[in-house]
């Protein structure tokens, strides 16, 4: 029998129009739709091996095995796979994050939509990209966008089957994003905790779904015009909407640090001097600016102001996900 063995890679992904709320926990199904774009800058690649000389999921991260508590989400996640394939055998993944150290991204969205793409090849399951989109998304909502490139929409569908990726528009354009990273440490509320606490107590979570729905249609011609600013506009507002559901649910909290405001502020600056530039952030500290790839390096000589050049990275759009040979 050929061994069970698939190796794939990931783009991580970086909302325009945000995932905030769950309506259903397990099944991972969000209150809105949502629209992302992938990045060329961040990838995670992963190997899986399903074989029966293992006894129990392991997971090898940056070449650190990792310990029991990581290893249980991943283990859950391979459930999915072992259902469908009607296996039991148990598997060792091995992950690698290509994420600049001073990214300060998360890596959830490109880790499990490596791994769908990883078991799909390991098992021979011959699943398309949207029904991959719909495994990823029970690892982590985001890793729904991460299987397709450019700008990807996940629908929130009715239910599990159609709650699924599908690519809008390639962004073969010049279109790009900084990431302005202002803080390494692990976050102290996860996406998963501040969203779910925001649409428990805020007041304005309840105007969230409908708002959210209205921005998408009117990001989706924008991106098609290729309409920087109309798309920053909206991908601006919607992501202060968002962060506006932490500070007013109950007790408070918020992901903007003091240079957070600085990075706003100089991104407005940069606006106003006449560059398009428009700020998202997502469950953490770090600024992104959305811009015209070609205007990336002056946009970072003047964020050198406030910010070392280290912690200032430029991707262009990312590809979605690839099969890597053994
Ligand atoms: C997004 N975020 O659309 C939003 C905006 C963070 C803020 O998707 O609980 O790690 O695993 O589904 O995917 C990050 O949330 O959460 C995220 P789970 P996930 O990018």
């Amino acid at each position: 029998m050929a061994p069970l063995q698939g190796i794939c890679r990931a783009h991580t992904n970086i909302a325009l129009i945000k995932y905030w709320g769950k309506r259903d926990q397990d099944l991972i199904l969000p209150m809105n739709s949502n629209l992302s774009l992938t990045l060329d800058r961040f990838y995670t690649d992963t190997e899986v091996h399903f074989s029966s000389d293992f006894t129990s999921d392991r997971l090898i991260l940056n070449d650190t095995l990792q310990e029991e508590a990581e290893t249980q989400r991943i283990s859950q996640f391979l459930d999915h796979f072992r259902a469908y394939a009607g296996t039991s055998l148990k598997a060792q993944v091995t992950s690698y994050n290509h994420v600049p150290t001073a990214a300060g991204l998360a890596s959830s969205a490109s880790a499990f939509a490596a791994l769908a793409g990883a078991c799909n090849q390991a098992l021979a399951l011959g699943l398309d990209l949207t029904t991959l989109s719909r495994f990823a998304r029970l690892g982590s909502g985001s890793a729904t966008r991460s299987i397709f490139g450019g700008f990807v929409e996940w629908q929130k569908g009715t239910g599990d089957k159609d709650s699924i990726a599908l690519p809008f528009d390639d962004a073969q354009w010049d279109i790009g994003m900084i990431i302005i990273a202002l803080n390494k440490k692990q976050k102290v509320i996860s996406s998963r905790e501040g969203m779910a606490h925001a649409m428990a107590t805020s007041p304005f979570y309840s105007l969230w779904p409908a708002l959210s729905k209205e921005k998408l249609a009117a990001i989706k011609p924008a991106i098609k015009a290729h309409d920087l600013q109309k798309i920053g506009e909206i991908a601006e507002h919607h992501a202060m909407m968002m962060h506006a559901t932490t500070l007013s649910a109950n007790p408070p909290f918020s992901y903007f640090e003091p240079e957070t405001l600085v990075a706003i502020q100089a991104v407005h600056q940069i606006r106003q001097s006449g560059i398009p530039a428009y700020v998202t952030m997502d469950a953490g500290p770090n600024v992104k600016v959305l811009c015209h790839y070609s205007d990336a390096d002056r946009i970072m000589a003047k964020l050198q102001d406030h910010f070392p050049s280290d912690q200032l990275i430029a991707s262009k759009p990312g590809q979605g996900i690839q099969l890597l040979d053994h």
